[in-house]
């Protein structure tokens, strides 16, 4: 049906005669993702067989969040069909585009954990590779940020269009899932075998998403889970209303926090729910010995939010299937493998003893049985009562799952190359010196197919036409592009492409938004969520220098600047909530103030998302990289924005550290504290904000503006801000690095005034970006620890 435009065009509508409303956009996105599916599902069906045939080694990626953004035209895309679908579209009087903004953009992830999940889905299926990923299919996503006044509220967002659904529901694949009960030991086959006895039983209903790869060979599965009522009798007592509204609780909604653990009992049920379920699935569909298991079977778990699955792969192979428990250990840690995503103590999972064992008392005893016999081989060493403790799994009252997930996995990995050096020598150093050979790094990437190709076509064009098109399957290649550099007609080109996207941007924020900005501003981006380590602080405080700065120095007359924030706060996050009260404010005074206005614009876009993504970063000129050093693991957005031509301005801190080691520091504008010294001052303790303040009036001045509110529209709107850095002593060191990256904007703007120079800049970023894809993360995964072997016998 997508073989040629014109039986696509004549399937298409006759299909959409047919439809009620065949007038509206909507009918047109569903006819077209209808017809999508059904070209799909053949090719998916065969490819399912094949793998099976083939007995290649599956990869399954356990995680709490898939943000995949909108899928149709991704789809499309890997298709190859997308512009044979676009132009037949338009000659029928349709704008792919339009359509393709019908679809209910799904917001399962808070940022980038969830979105590097998806990218690897992108990536395995597009390297041939049978890898598939577990998760839950929240019925609510990320919440809907609304700025109301500059303040942040939250409404919950429903993505789900059961009629238009990506997602196939396998009623016939649904497993049961029990929690809470007791644990009795009874004689069975001459054995004692823990039974649950008055356990609320949960199914699980799988929800199959194809994922299809480049060129549309390789199908693989996104499954995700909804929680539903079991058809098992409730325990005594339990009314039917009370059980069913905590069932349909489990996938109601995604935990809001990214760099928090929540500790609630919702999110522990919904982390043993993926697990339990996921794994029940991975043993009852394998036809091999389950002695073999680590032979063909992978496991990932992205972050610790998944790392139920040890005890909960040794519960089912003890209990379930009569293995012993050195065996089980044994299959166990040579089938999970751990990657770490953080390092913020706040962010790292400790569960409460008591609220583990209430919920889940066989998997408590299990995990009770891990400690006690890794205590036992820790005791043989000689270490001191300090170095026990950081090995304790269970610990003061709670279970500490990061050191669950180094030690009932064979791999661990962090996500850039600082990341792990600090994992290693500082965090998990007792642990990586126990397992020498545990802990590695494998740098995170991005899907340049979504980032580049999709989001970008005019530049993938450009590219193309400078070097040809291998470099879409083969991203290193862009390589070719470096002595482009020089090269006065591309660089030309390359200016034209970025006007262009930044025209596009600016057209779209003046129909959504009503502003206007001025595409031939500098256009300075900083997008993430919001948090203290991510200092959007000291970019809005940066602006209020720039604004004291013009009023006070007539001579002082910089290029045009819009500074374009996007992101969300944790709605219990007070104070990221006043940081994005502050931006909105300073929006208001600045773009208002008769001076300033033709210096300096803000923006704040509201509800960032997948799909806004995908406009800014290829209209972006300056990349805003700028976590403290050491607080930010990897970061990708600063992949997407130098794959765009994007020039970063930041700390050495996670992949940046890596991305200027390719770019060259010529190429980036570094500045401030590094990890080291950041670590040094948290350890002696030995950092005073007044040290900062004392010989510098502008700092002076700055914080007198923002402590008596008159930044913020109040001084309540400053509360915690003034906590943080004034009782707190600044932790994240927003005024001990404002200085020096005052200095590397005024570096970076006097490169840009020469188009030329910094055009070359902007070429070799994308040079050398290639490395950033995720094709040679998914590639280390596999060679370094999943072992995987690309589907040869595909069924084409
Ligand atoms: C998250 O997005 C990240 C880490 C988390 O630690 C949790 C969430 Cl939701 C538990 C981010 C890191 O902050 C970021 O540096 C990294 O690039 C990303 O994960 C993917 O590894």
């Amino acid at each position: 049906m997508f073989e040629t435009k014109e039986r696509f065009k004549k399937d298409f509508m006759m299909r959409l005669e047919q439809r009620e409303e065949r007038e509206s956009l909507h009918a047109a996105y569903s006819v077209l993702s209808e017809m999508v599916k059904e070209w799909i599902n053949d090719d998916w069906q065969a490819n399912k067989r094949v793998q099976r045939e083939e007995a290649h080694k599956q990869l399954y990626y356990f995680s709490i969040e898939f943000l995949t953004g909108r899928i149709l035209g991704q789809n499309l895309m890997n298709l190859s069909v997308h512009s044979l679908v676009s132009d037949g579209l338009e000659e029928m009087g349709f704008s792919l585009a339009e359509i393709e903004e019908q679809e209910l953009e799904p917001g399962l992830g808070n940022g980038g954990l969830g979105r590097l999940a998806a990218c690897f889905m992108d990536s395995l299926a597009s390297l041939g590779l049978p890898g598939h990923g577990y998760g839950i299919r929240y019925k609510g996503g990320l919440f809907t940020q609304v700025i109301k006044d500059g303040y942040q509220g939250e409404t919950p967002t429903h993505w789900i269009d059961e009629k238009e659904d990506w997602g196939m529901r396998q009623e016939e694949l649904a497993k049961n899932i029990p929690f809470y009960g007791n644990v009795h030991l009874e004689v069975q086959d001459n054995r004692l075998k823990p039974v649950l006895r008055n356990a609320v039983w949960v199914k699980a209903v799988p929800y199959d998403m194809p994922v299809v790869g480049a060129g549309g060979k390789t199908v693989n599965t996104l499954r995700l889970w909804q929680a539903e009522s079991a058809s098992y009798p409730l325990p005594e007592g339990m009314e039917q209303d009370f059980y069913q509204q905590a069932v349909s609780e489990i996938s109601d909604r995604l935990y809001p926090d990214d760099s928090q653990q929540a500790g609630k009992v919702l999110r522990l049920r919904q982390q043993y729910f993926l697990c339990s379920s996921s794994l029940q699935t991975i043993l009852q569909e394998r036809d091999y010995p389950l002695s073999e298991l680590p032979k063909h079977v992978a496991i990932q778990i992205n972050d610790t939010h998944p790392a139920l699955a040890i005890p909960e792969l040794m519960r089912l192979l003890m209990d379930e299937q009569g293995m012993v428990w050195e065996e089980a250990w044994e299959i166990t840690t040579h089938t999970i493998s751990y990657t770490n995503h953080t390092i913020l103590q706040e962010a790292m999972e400790r569960w409460d003893s008591a609220l583990l064992e209430a919920l889940l008392p066989r998997i408590y005893m299990i995990i009770q049985e891990i400690d006690r016999r890794f205590r036992e081989k820790v005791l043989e060493q000689d270490l001191d009562e300090a170095a026990r403790k950081k090995l304790s799994i269970i610990e003061g009252g709670a279970v500490h799952m990061a050191t669950l997930a180094v030690v009932g996995s064979y791999k661990v990995n962090g996500v850039a190359r600082l990341h792990t050096d600090i994992l290693k020598m500082r965090e998990m150093k007792e642990l990586n010196d126990y397992f020498p050979h545990k802990f590695h790094n494998i740098t995170n990437g991005i899907a340049h197919r979504r980032w580049l190709v999709k989001a970008n076509p005019e530049l993938t064009g450009l590219i193309s036409s400078a070097i040809g098109d291998e470099w879409i399957r083969e991203p290193i290649k862009l390589h070719g592009l470096n002595p482009f550099a020089g090269d006065p007609s591309f660089l030309q080109d390359l200016q034209s492409v970025k006007l262009l996207k930044k025209r596009q941007l600016a057209e779209w924020i003046r129909k959504q938004h009503g502003a206007v900005i001025d595409p031939e501003s500098v256009f300075d981006a900083h997008i993430k969520r919001v948090h203290g380590y991510k200092r959007q602080l000291m970019n809005i405080l940066h602006i209020q220098l720039l604004f004291n700065h013009l009023h006070s120095d007539r001579n002082f007359r910089p290029h045009p600047r819009t500074f374009i924030f996007g992101g969300k706060a944790a709605p219990s996050y007070h104070f990221a909530k006043q940081v994005l009260k502050l931006i909105n404010a300073m929006a208001d005074k600045v773009n208002n103030d008769p001076l300033a206005k033709n210096h300096l614009r803000i923006l704040f876009i509201e509800d960032y998302s997948v799909s806004k993504a995908e406009r800014i970063f290829p209209a972006s000129d300056v990349s805003e990289q700028i976590s403290t050093a050491s607080k930010e693991a990897s970061g990708t957005g600063n992949m997407k924005f130098m794959m765009n031509g994007a020039v970063t301005i930041g700390t050495y801190d996670g992949a940046n550290v890596e991305i200027v080691e390719q770019v060259g520091e010529d190429n980036a504008f570094i500045f401030g504290l590094s990890a080291k010294q950041v670590m040094q001052f948290e350890k002696e303790k030995n950092y005073f904000t007044n040290d900062t303040l004392a010989h510098d009036p502008e700092l002076q001045l700055l914080m007198s503006q923002l402590l008596n509110g008159e930044l913020s529209g109040g001084e309540g709107n400053v509360s915690y801000i003034k906590k943080q850095l004034v009782d707190e002593n600044d932790p994240f060191f927003v005024l001990k690095d404002l200085q020096p990256y005052r200095k590397a904007h005024e570096r970076l703007l006097s490169v840009y005034e020469e188009p030329s120079a910094w055009l070359g800049i902007s070429a070799v970023n994308i040079a050398q970006s290639g490395i950033f894809s995720s094709d040679r993360t998914i590639q280390q995964y596999s060679d370094h620890v999943w072992n995987l072997e690309e589907l040869t016998n595909h069924y084409t």
